[in-house]
């Protein structure tokens, strides 16, 4: 009660700066006359980042920790904080194939009942898709010589036609979300993602800027033209040195709602000037560019694996993003400790403290901050 009146308090005195009022109120009251879900959705992340707020998110958050498995009610973030993250991270990876699980286990029927409890709460969802490379059906990291996505936008191809039929059961997917009067449940999605690394098909020295671009384009028609209306889509290259890199690529403003960024921090207490160095070339180019073209700015995807930095939340991802307007920030998975992942990792592949972990203490200091996001807080003044 005491930490929520705080956030309230600070989000109302950043309001009345803001609009130079003296009256505290949340801007999310707007949001009410918008049309469709995706633009309810991205009125509500103008808001937050209005009040300079900033929406806590964790990928798999609900269907396993370091120590559970699929136990509904559990989150590592709500074991630790006594509250799910505001927003919570899904991937699509093989529903290309018709599978029932996506790449990491995870059950899409699951998905879309954790979609929908995160909605009832007030919360909001993010997706990211791991496709197979539609050439080798190896996964999304099995780089060949082809330019995958040029091959993709020759409607003529046979691998286009594969690529349009994945990118539809895409499309499927999200028009499956509903709500409990029926009503598509807007999310975030952020296809194509990390193009500015090497390491996934469509990702930068395996095709071209154009070709690239073609497979947005194609994405979006074939979502277009079954007329979703619940998505919001957020363009998240990786690291990045100059704002023509950042843009290298960039499908076009209106491809685009959310200017976002990929960025993790790599080798412990040694690479925090690097983490900082990074974080602020990829935000500073995306919080220009969307300043110049009116989108919303998010830290898509960051984290520090098996946190190998004391107080990583306080002393490096706040204080990295500290200076940027990002409506959200969102950490990678906890694998389970019995897993390959978790296992072959030298620390653990995990990226939020959970039960027992040293660094819980100073992630409820993360989340007691004013400026930090978890489901209720996000609830109560934007819901
Ligand atoms: C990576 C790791 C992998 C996982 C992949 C797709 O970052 O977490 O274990 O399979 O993402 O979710």
């Amino acid at each position: 009660m005491i930490k929520l009146g705080f956030r309230l308090l600070f989000a109302g005195m950043a309001a009345a700066l803001l609009s130079g009022s003296a009256a505290a109120e949340c801007r999310c009251s707007a949001r009410i006359s918008e049309s469709t879900p995706a633009d309810d959705l991205k009125a509500r992340l103008r808001c937050v980042t209005a009040d300079s707020l900033i929406i806590f998110g964790h990928h798999d958050d609900t269907a396993y920790g370091v120590d559970w498995t699929y136990i509904h009610g559990r989150s590592d973030v709500r074991d630790v904080t006594g509250q799910f993250p505001a927003l919570m991270s899904w991937d699509l990876g093989d529903i290309e194939l018709d599978s029932v699980r996506n790449l990491d286990g995870v059950p899409f029927d699951f998905i879309r009942q954790q979609v929908l409890e995160q909605h009832r709460r007030g919360g909001l969802s993010t997706f990211s898709w791991h496709p197979r490379n539609p050439i080798t059906l190896g996964d999304s990291w099995s780089v060949t010589a082809d330019d995958v996505p040029a091959l993709i936008a020759d409607s003529t191809s046979d691998i286009h036609a594969k690529a349009a039929s994945w990118i539809g059961n895409a499309a499927d997917f999200f028009d499956s979300l509903r709500d409990d009067d029926g009503n598509r449940i807007p999310v975030i999605f952020r296809p194509w993602h990390e193009h500015t690394g090497s390491w996934f098909w469509w990702g930068v020295g395996n095709t071209t800027p154009d070709s690239y671009i073609a497979l947005w384009h194609l994405t979006r028609s074939i979502f277009d033209a079954k007329n979703l209306d619940n998505i919001v889509w957020a363009y998240s290259p990786d690291k990045i040195k100059t704002d023509e890199e950042y843009m290298t690529g960039y499908p076009g403003d209106e491809y685009i709602d959310i200017m976002g960024a990929d960025v993790y921090h790599f080798n412990a207490q040694t690479g925090v000037p690097q983490y900082f160095d990074f974080v602020r070339a990829d935000l500073g180019a995306a919080s220009r560019e969307a300043a110049k073209r009116g989108k919303i700015v998010a830290l898509t995807e960051t984290g520090c694996e098996g946190l190998t930095v004391p107080d990583w939340y306080n002393e490096c991802l706040l204080k990295a993003i500290t200076d940027f307007p990002i409506a959200y920030v969102c950490v990678w998975r906890n694998a389970n400790r019995d897993t390959n992942a978790f296992k072959n990792s030298a620390n653990g592949h995990f990226y939020v403290p959970y039960p027992g972990h040293p660094q819980t203490d100073s992630f409820k200091n993360f989340y007691n901050n004013p400026r930090t996001l978890f489901v209720d807080d996000l609830s109560k003044i934007c819901r």
